[in-house]
């Protein structure tokens, strides 16, 4: 069991934020949705659903199989909604081509899980023009015009960056290396996504307070376990001397740890493994002894959001 409890480090700093910017914006739904849990008598036509254009970044790690699996769960007939969703394969022009065909279709509500910050303008500029709210999932767009969209429904990552210093200051000082010269590399999430932007400056922003500490590279591996291999087995050829793998999601992690034991060392002890997302098979390598901290980041995003469309259809009926 102790050892059990030792390996076992998950901090839970990904607590859910919600954050509702300006929901003044009318729902376009009028009908009640049918009554939860009830089947009305006639059979269930569209007409009764509120329909749902959902815009997801893809299918790229086990955290983002999970946030879509929350969604296709909730947005389900006996609550009352339709969810038409549109896989965009990490890909930002896709997004915007699925965001055009909800508009098309005229959908209720637009929820967007922007792969990256920056180029929304234009497209949810079309979406107000059209009068259909757009909800934030997950990652958080730059815009200077914050009407462009109703609700945001995501994770603090600055904080996640934060917090996953102080557990790595923490284990050193418990390791007796608190003095000892340590070298970082950093596989990043995709770059311009604001888990990347946050989890990086959280990171970055407490470097000075260690001046023993030594960021040696960063590189993105795309959230992808494949790229994230792909560019741990770069860095093992470029530094010989890796103390700590800084992984921006546990998928990065999972292809770091097969790099490194592809190279003959000991992921978890040769090379301390932190990571983020905290999903079952992170669980699963700490337990092994193969990673040693993943920070937490709550996927289950589609409960709070079914929570905010009942919020807007209060002040907006
Ligand atoms: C975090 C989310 C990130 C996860 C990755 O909220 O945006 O994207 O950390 C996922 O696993 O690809």
């Amino acid at each position: 069991m102790k050892r059990f409890k030792k390996v076992l480090t998950v901090l839970l700093a990904g607590v859910l934020t919600m954050s509702l910017w300006g929901c003044g914006s009318a729902s376009k739904q009028t009908a009640e949705p049918a009554a939860e849990g009830k089947q009305d008598n006639a059979a269930e036509s569209d007409k009764d659903l509120i329909v749902v254009g959902y815009a997801q970044v893809g299918a790229e790690s086990d955290w983002r199989t999970a946030n879509t699996k929350s969604f296709q769960t909730t947005f389900v007939e006996e609550n009352g909604y339709k969810l038409i969703f549109d896989d965009a394969q990490q890909k930002q022009e896709n997004q915007i081509k699925a965001i055009r065909n909800f508009i098309q279709q005229d959908v209720d509500y637009i929820v967007l899980a922007p792969v990256v910050e920056t180029g929304w303008e234009t497209v949810l500029g079309e979406a107000k023009e059209a009068g259909i709210p757009v909800i934030l999932s997950d990652r958080m767009i730059d815009v200077s015009d914050d009407s462009l969209y109703t609700c945001w429904v995501g994770g603090n990552f600055i904080k996640e960056g934060e917090d996953a210093v102080a557990w790595l200051n923490d284990y050193l000082e418990k390791q007796g290396r608190g003095d000892e010269q340590i070298n970082i590399v950093t596989l990043q999430g995709t770059i311009g996504s604001s888990a990347q932007v946050g989890r990086t400056k959280g990171v970055e922003d407490k470097m000075p307070e260690h001046k023993n500490w030594t960021m040696l590279d960063r590189q993105t591996g795309e959230f992808t376990q494949s790229k994230g291999q792909e560019v741990m087995e770069s860095f093992l050829k470029s530094y010989d001397d890796i103390d700590v793998v800084i992984a921006e999601n546990d998928n990065m992690a999972f292809g770091a740890i097969d790099a490194i034991k592809a190279a003959g060392k000991v992921p978890g002890k040769d090379i301390i493994i932190v990571s983020f997302d905290a999903v079952k098979a992170a669980f699963e390598a700490m337990i092994a002894g193969d990673m040693n901290v993943s920070v937490e980041c709550n996927p289950l995003h589609g409960p709070e959001l079914l929570k905010l469309f009942r919020n807007l259809k209060k002040e907006n009926p």
